[in-house]
């Protein structure tokens, strides 16, 4: 099974690092747990399966949340998680995909992968650091996800065996941060109940982010986000000259253009 890391007593960021992921465990309240499984279900309900073998034919996703965050908003800014990421990624970084995912009984294992394989890059550029946030109990059957410890650092090209997969097995309310380089898939649900996650993807600032969050957000949605939010959502530029609006900081040049409205 995947380690467990105690934050006060193990660096997680060198866990990390070392191994390409890191378990938090049960860094929400009760209270939080409760309320971001409630919004959680609330955006679930009525949405069907999905349509292809990747995303899950007895799997439900819901993407483009960041215009009806709700109670899931402290799970994108839990300062700890906030901090792993900022190691990896550096202070200006962005979303990528941010989705909940419901397993359901019956779903079998996600084909494998990892996710910074949409960018084409070399190995060693760690342009992707994502999370996965437990709204149930991840266990061996229920469709935790299983990964490949240290597989961040394989050679392009190295598939994970069999035998090289571990289920992130975490109580609710935990979270499991890793490299988008390491090679994960949801596994098989075997049991009766549906494993729900909130999965967030962050990533480097000149990469073009896997879903436009400008557009399924809205503009007006965007400014009413916290700042921090905002800016994750990308409206941070990537340099001066990076990811502008005429020469402008975005989030400068909407606040100034919606002033004068
Ligand atoms: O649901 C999971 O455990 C992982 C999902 C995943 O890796 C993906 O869809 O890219």
């Amino acid at each position: 099974m995947a380690e467990i890391a105690d934050i006060d007593h193990f660096p997680a960021a060198t866990a990390l690092q070392d191994h390409g992921f890191v378990v938090l465990p049960e860094l929400l309240s009760d209270e939080e747990l409760t309320a971001a499984v409630r919004h959680a279900d609330s955006l679930l309900h009525g949405v069907g399966w999905s349509d292809n073998d990747f995303d899950g034919r007895r799997t439900r996703r819901v993407y483009s949340l960041l215009s009806r965050l709700g109670a899931l908003e402290p799970l994108l800014t839990h300062p700890v998680v906030r901090r792993l990421v900022t190691a990896r990624l550096g202070e200006v970084h962005q979303f990528g995909m941010l989705f909940l995912s419901a397993v359901d009984p019956g779903q079998g294992s996600q084909p494998l992968h990892f996710d910074a394989g949409v960018y084409p890059l070399p190995g060693e550029v760690e342009a992707e650091t994502n999370v996965i946030w437990a709204l149930d109990d991840f266990t061996a059957d229920n469709g935790a996800t299983m990964i490949a410890p240290g597989s961040h650092r394989w050679p392009s090209g190295r598939r994970p065996q069999q035998h090289e997969l571990v289920p992130v097995v975490m109580p609710a309310g935990s979270v499991v941060v890793y490299s988008g380089r390491l090679w994960h898939a949801a596994g098989e649900n075997r049991a009766r109940t549906t494993r729900r996650a909130l999965i967030c993807e962050h990533v480097l600032p000149w990469l073009r982010p896997a879903d436009n969050h400008t557009l399924a957000t809205g503009v007006e949605q965007l400014l009413d986000l916290a700042p921090e939010l905002r800016r994750l959502a990308g409206l941070a530029p990537a340099s001066k000259y990076l990811g502008v609006v005429g020469g402008q900081d975005p989030e400068q040049w909407l606040l100034q253009a919606t002033r004068s409205r």
